[in-house]
């Protein structure tokens, strides 16, 4: 059993603590740090009337307070391991309902001339939030590029599996690979990208490297990072989270102050970066992306589709 300190008791870790999913998995090894970092590139996006005007956390708050569970559990493991993971070269395969299926570069789905910037709330089903200055395309414009087929109703998105370089995936804390999926109008809806950088610089290993998603009203789990695997399918797929304990987090997770996770409130939530006692803010409905994105879920029950 390892160690824990208050900073790794997350909710979604005692949930895995609980259930003992440890128990079985190999002793952890420690990889050797491994040192060439990649020197940062510039990057610019052009602004977007998508970003908000609140002001971004800083990247020293974004780079070292991260959920990527394939370089461990705890907030400051990512920062601590994920220099160890290869992202050049990297592919991102294309498959089922699209015209042009295949292998495709990071740069062809995101070339430079594309790049916008889109400062968006991150909010966490852990009642915690961030503002993060991403550089990205519209998903929108990939899916053009390959090609939807009309009988595609949704997109599922899968993380890489290296356990060699992801020292989180040498236990079965989760189902590796991660796995996520939208539905098809969530995944074209304009707010919705694939970002590549972040700060101007290119997107930093613990937040994704080298491209992951981003979908800003939903909760962050959503946002699956360094992409491998985009597949076209007809039928709702089934996202990591939803299997490890669909009663908790579902396919949908919309941000809603008014269905409360069943261990916790979604009231309000945690402003990172605000000290430690004060910073507190009320949750907004879709994380304040409502006039942007109610319309998708006329009619639903958001209580039964959470
Ligand atoms: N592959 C993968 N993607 C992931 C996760 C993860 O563990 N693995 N964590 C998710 C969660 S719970 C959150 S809150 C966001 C955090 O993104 P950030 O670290 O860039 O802020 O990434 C999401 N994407
Ligand atoms: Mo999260």
């Amino acid at each position: 059993m390892m160690k824990l300190n208050w900073s790794d008791v997350t909710p979604h870790k005692i949930f895995l603590d609980r259930r003992k999913f440890m128990a079985a998995g190999a002793a952890a090894v420690a990889l050797p740090a491994l040192a060439g970092r990649v020197q940062a590139q510039g990057m610019t996006g052009r602004p977007s009337p998508l970003s908000t005007d609140q002001t971004p956390n800083t990247f020293e708050e974004i780079t070292n307070y991260n959920n990527f569970y394939e370089f461990g559990t705890g907030k400051e493991d990512p920062a601590r391991n994920a220099a160890a993971l290869t992202t050049d070269p990297w592919s991102v395969e294309i498959t089922g309902l699209v015209d042009r299926p295949g292998s495709y570069g990071v740069e062809d789905l995101a070339p430079d001339n594309a790049l916008e910037e889109r400062i968006y709330r991150l909010r966490c089903v852990e009642a915690w939030s961030m503002v993060v200055p991403w550089i990205g395309v519209p998903l929108a414009s990939v899916l053009a590029k390959v090609g939807v087929q009309p009988s595609a109703k949704f997109v599922e998105f899968e993380t890489l599996v290296r356990p060699e370089e992801m020292v989180g995936q040498q236990r079965a804390i989760l189902d590796w690979p991660y796995r996520e999926g939208l539905r098809l109008d969530e995944a074209m809806n304009p707010l919705t990208i694939l970002a590549t950088g972040l700060y101007d610089q290119p997107m930093p290993n613990q937040n994704g490297a080298p491209i992951r998603l981003v979908v800003p009203w939903k909760y962050g789990f959503k946002s699956i990072k360094s992409i491998v695997r985009i597949n076209l399918l007809e039928q709702e797929p089934v996202n990591t989270w939803k299997q490890l304990q669909a009663s908790e987090y579902g396919f949908y997770a919309n941000v809603n102050p008014q269905v409360d996770h069943p261990r916790w409130s979604q009231a309000t939530h945690r402003v990172i970066g605000s000290g430690l006692f004060g910073g507190r803010e009320e949750t907004q409905m879709f994380n304040g992306y409502g006039d942007q994105v109610a319309s998708l879920y006329a009619g639903m029950d958001l209580s039964v589709n959470y």
